[in-house]
């Protein structure tokens, strides 16, 4: 089969244009990897070219040797995904050591994948040994209104989480582990990569002050719907805070544990302060 036809190119695509149709990408902004099953590589082996140079992904991730992915190209336009695929994402191979990746589909006139791959992939690693293999998805968006609430708010995961959960009752049912936040840091490289990754053996909802979000789940519609929730939830507490600077009522803490044992989530005590 040809890769294009395959169910999750399909799915893919479709969240790349969701995602533009939200407002998150502008411009270049934003990127999307998929970990791809054995049984979907085998599916669209005959359309995979093996012959590109192998290249540094700029970290090691052992645990994902020899995996292939789908991803966005590097200073591709989310929003012009699905009108031409094949120059706009591809598939890489990692090598037996995952330190090296090829291109072995797509990026027909050229390019690399997305700049920031050290992060998706040192992600990707945490999240496959977390979830015992169910997580594939991970994906980096620049929602507005949770990039403005770093701004107003302190950079700390109780008070990210505490804040977000309040502002709508699904959201502990959601991202019961709550969201982590790094603080603002040059993006694209190593470091980055590796204080994102740290955060997400735990959460499956990475902050990075003033630039995004990345959110990690099994499947498209699951980490579409996170991102979607997460942003949702900043939205109205943009509103919130631009009406008034404090709540007149909210959902308290007591409220969370009637809502943990009636939903059947643990939600960590460590987010249900008394403020
Ligand atoms: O691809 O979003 O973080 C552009 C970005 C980098
Ligand atoms: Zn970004």
């Amino acid at each position: 089969m040809k890769a294009l036809e395959a169910e999750f190119v399909k799915g893919f695509v479709r969240m790349c244009s969701d995602g533009w149709e939200q407002g998150w990408h502008e411009r270049n902004g934003g990127n999307l990897s998929y970990r791809i099953k054995e049984e979907e590589i085998q599916s669209i082996k005959k359309d995979l070219k093996f012959d590109a140079p192998w290249q540094e992904i700029g970290t090691s991730v052992p645990q994902l040797a020899k995996e292939f992915f789908l991803v966005t190209g590097s200073g591709k336009f989310m929003r012009n995904v699905p009108l031409d695929p094949e120059a706009n994402i591809c598939i890489v191979e990692l090598d037996d050591k995952g330190e090296k990746f090829r291109i072995v589909w797509g990026l027909v006139n050229g390019g690399r994948p997305t700049s920031e791959l050290p992060t998706h992939l040192m992600n990707h690693e945490v999240k496959k040994i977390a979830s015992g293999g169910k997580h594939r998805v991970i994906y980096h968006a620049h929602c507005t209104n949770l990039i403005a609430l770093t701004f107003v708010l302190p950079l700390k995961d109780e008070v990210f989480t505490r804040e977000l959960w309040e502002s709508a009752t699904e959201c502990p049912v959601v991202f019961p582990a709550g969201v982590g936040v790094v603080e603002w840091m040059v993006p694209g490289g190593k470091d980055i990569a590796v204080a994102t990754s740290r955060l997400m053996k735990k959460y499956d909802v990475a902050v990075w002050a003033h630039h995004g979000l990345f959110c990690s789940g099994e499947d498209f519609d699951i980490t579409f719907g996170l991102m979607h929730t997460v942003e949702k939830a900043a939205e109205i507490l943009v509103k919130v805070l631009s009406i008034r600077p404090d709540k007149l009522q909210t959902i308290e803490p007591e409220g969370f544990r009637q809502l943990a044992r009636d939903f059947k989530v643990t939600l960590p005590e460590e987010f249900l302060y008394n403020k």
